[in-house]
């Protein structure tokens, strides 16, 4: 029935995996300062403070206890199972989406597992948690290399291709995002304006809900697998 499908997940799918989300009660925003923690303004003020919030999430990752839930497992079922075309554009910086088998996927605020340097822009695989040490191979003098993630004032990745994506879509899923980040929040807009189906899946109506035409109310992990039989 539909030839192209782009769904947007956000923080709320990998919560029952165990991350945090940022804006709901015990989120990450109530423990950190988004100014210090993701702007480039706050990462030039103090490094040292931004790569321990990265730190302890990658560690928090590397503990071996966080796990794709049934959530994704479902959208990577969809994948493998749908004739059409498919993104799944993400914003998270986990790699929950790979790791349960989703291909066609895009992260548009970056990945915790790399790092990236700053005049390049070559991102370079992180084994161990970012410190000092942590420079580039690509250029002289070898650069110290930053997490690669989209802080507030900067360029998202892929819009271009996502942009792609919604132009010609005719179902668009939001999953597990409260819709206050720009440009991801808009994507509906898009989907709407180019007559795509538009439908929302969270615990509670998100800031944006009223743009979306069809609303399903409760876990991702329980929606998701119902939907995706
Ligand atoms: C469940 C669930 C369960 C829980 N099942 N659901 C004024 C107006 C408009 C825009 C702006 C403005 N001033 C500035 C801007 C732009 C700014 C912006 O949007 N600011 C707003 C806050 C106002 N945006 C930017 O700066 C972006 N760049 C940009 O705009 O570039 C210029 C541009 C110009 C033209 C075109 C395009 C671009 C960059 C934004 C970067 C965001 N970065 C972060 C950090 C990334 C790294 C990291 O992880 O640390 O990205 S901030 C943080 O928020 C993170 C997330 O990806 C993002 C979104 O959060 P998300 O995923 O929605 O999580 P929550 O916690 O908010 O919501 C969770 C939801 O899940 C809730 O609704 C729950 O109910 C639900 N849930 N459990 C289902 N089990």
């Amino acid at each position: 029935m539909y030839q192209q499908i782009v769904i947007l997940t956000g923080a709320g799918i990998s919560a029952e995996s165990g991350l945090r989300t940022f804006r709901d009660q015990d989120g990450l925003w109530e423990e950190h300062k988004i100014e210090e923690v993701a702007t480039p303004e706050g990462y030039e003020k103090n490094p040292q403070l931004v790569e321990q919030f990265y730190n302890e999430r990658w560690q928090q990752f590397h503990n071996g206890c966080i796990e794709p839930n049934a959530g994704h497992d479902a959208l990577a079922k969809l994948e493998r199972e749908f004739e059409g075309k498919l993104l799944v554009v993400t914003q998270n910086i986990d790699d929950l989406h790979e790791r349960a088998g989703s291909k066609r996927l895009l992260h548009m605020h970056g990945e915790l597992s790399k790092g990236r340097c700053p005049r390049s822009r070559q991102t370079f695989l992180l084994r161990e948690p970012f410190g000092p040490d942590h420079t580039c191979t690509c250029c002289i003098p070898a650069q110290r290399l930053r997490p690669h993630v989209v802080w507030f004032g900067e360029m998202p990745i892929g819009l271009d291709r996502i942009q792609h994506a919604l132009d010609s879509c005719d179902l668009f899923i939001a999953i597990g995002t409260s819709g206050t980040v720009y440009p991801a929040a808009g994507f509906v807009d898009t989907a709407n304006h180019h007559g795509a189906q538009t439908v929302d899946i969270n615990l509670m109506p998100a800031d944006r809900h009223s743009q979306f035409q069809y609303h399903l109310q409760g876990k991702a992990s329980e929606l998701l697998p119902k939907l995706v039989e």
